[in-house]
């Protein structure tokens, strides 16, 4: 049952990566633990101690890799704001901060009040920022504007899989926001709204194509998610708003164009919708039937309503579910692949790796989660990525044209891959997925699977 398949890439990883451009020329790394801010940063074995002193740095095609720790004004000396986007000679671009997962990297603000307004600014013309992975916390209240994340005359702004713990505000979306995506992020607690989608119109450019989808607002102490302004082309999919003491979703432009499908809101003291347009049919107000979202658990119950109910199609930088898995698959086996709405995709099948690394032969794993099953399938690996939905198969992320590898790799099983040890493969990124299918449950044609799609740097 345990098949293994092995490859080389010693041979073509070389010649594919000459003619690759570097998408991302620089690294850091920072390590709450055993770093030193005098240390170079740009080494996992010479880590930065704060994120503040990365962010200072990474200003154009650069990733910040954040261990595990807690980063706080005390453990390893924050100064807030971060600006990223502002105060430059060259404006910050194409630039990733990427935590290690919110249960295990935390960010503290340890009750200080930020110099200028806001923890962390994405401003000033900024594009091409993604920030994921991390929890943050114990934000001053002296202001109410004290936003943990605050975006205005931003592009492409990615903002997942983060948790938002008793913010005063966890975050601001103003003018001239445009191609934002905040995704699979969990928001609880905290005394004022937890998203403020602020559209304002006269900003110059204008906000457009902002995608707020499959977050989940709960318990939040005020409104979940507040609109004001009207400027057009925002999409709301897939989010719930459960049990928070203002309203579920509040606001918004009388007409359109805002798209707001497939959200849920249920159990908030003031009422789950109030919009001024004509709330479609799409949006539920039923119990999500989580796990148990009071001890941290946001998994659905088998049952629930938003299985498979959530907007059908690709969403922007769409990558992975709040626990790592793939974001749109077909749930229920019923032929036609949808997302879930909240942070949870059911999802039966992961894909995971060891030993990855320059010189190292790295180990893939893929697991279905029922280990009575089992799937026939393929692995991809590829050197671009893709946001791709096939409406059987679900989300597809690694760009067909830059497939360099594609065995048989059922599920489960496991596949050898040897890396070269190459010092201009560094860096580069590698995105690998694997798709798993098998008989339908109800009978009758094939059910797709695939896993996440994982994006790993070459060191
Ligand atoms: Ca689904
Ligand atoms: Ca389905």
């Amino acid at each position: 049952m345990h098949l293994v398949k092995k490859a080389l890439l010693s041979l073509a990883l070389p010649f594919l990566a000459a003619a690759l451009p570097a998408q991302y020329l620089t690294h850091y790394w920072v390590d709450a633990t055993k770093g030193s801010d005098t240390n170079p940063g740009t080494s996992p074995a010479k880590p930065f101690k704060s994120i503040t002193k990365a962010v200072g740095l990474a200003r154009l095609n650069a990733v910040v890799h954040v261990m595990p720790g807690v980063y706080s004004p005390t453990t390893t000396k924050e100064k807030w704001a971060w600006r990223i986007g502002t105060g430059a000679s060259t404006p910050y671009k194409n630039v990733k901060i990427l935590g290690a997962g919110p249960s295990k990297c935390v960010i503290d603000f340890g009750n200080t009040p930020p110099t200028g307004g806001y923890y962390i600014m994405v401003w000033h013309f900024a594009s091409k920022i993604e920030i994921a992975g991390f929890t943050f916390k114990n934000s001053n209240r002296k202001k109410w504007y004290y936003f943990t994340i605050n975006m205005e005359h931003c592009k492409e702004v990615n903002v997942h899989d983060c948790v938002f713990v008793d913010q005063t505000g966890a975050m601001a979306i103003w003018g001239g926001a445009q191609d934002v995506s905040v995704h699979h992020n969990v928001f609880t607690k905290g005394p004022y709204p937890a998203l403020r989608l602020r559209l304002n119109d006269t900003s110059s450019p204008k906000p457009k194509n902002d995608y707020i989808y499959n977050n989940l607002f709960y318990a939040v102490g005020h409104n979940a998610v507040e609109i004001t302004g009207k400027s057009g082309a925002q999409h709301l999919y897939n989010n719930i708003a459960l049990n928070c003491s203002g309203y579920g979703f509040l606001g918004g432009p009388a007409k359109l164009p805002i798209a707001f499908e497939n959200n849920l809101a249920f159990g908030n003291t003031n009422g789950n919708f109030k919009v001024p347009f004509k709330l479609s049919k799409t949006n539920l107000s039923v119990d999500p039937m989580l796990v148990a979202p009071a001890k941290g658990d946001y998994h659905l119950k088998p049952g629930s309503p938003c299985i498979d109910a959530g907007h059908v199609g690709a969403l922007p930088f769409m990558g992975a579910d709040f626990y790592g898995d793939c974001p749109l698959t077909d749930s229920d086996e019923n032929g036609i692949a949808a997302a879930e709405i909240g942070v949870h995709e059911v999802n039966f099948n992961h894909l995971s790796v060891t030993n990855w690394g320059l010189g190292k032969t790295a180990v893939f794993t893929n697991t279905p989660y029922n280990a009575s099953k089992s799937y026939p399938g393929f692995f991809f690996l590829g050197f671009r990525s893709f946001n791709a939905s096939h409406p059987q198969v679900g989300f597809f992320g690694v760009d067909p044209t830059s497939i360099l590898v594609m065995p048989p790799l059922p599920a489960p099983g496991k596949f050898q891959l040897a890396l070269p040890q190459n010092p201009l493969l560094k860096g580069l990124p590698i995105y690998v997925q694997a798709l798993n299918f098998g008989p339908r449950q109800g009978g009758g044609g094939y059910a797709f699977k695939p896993t996440a799609r994982l994006t790993l740097y070459l060191f």
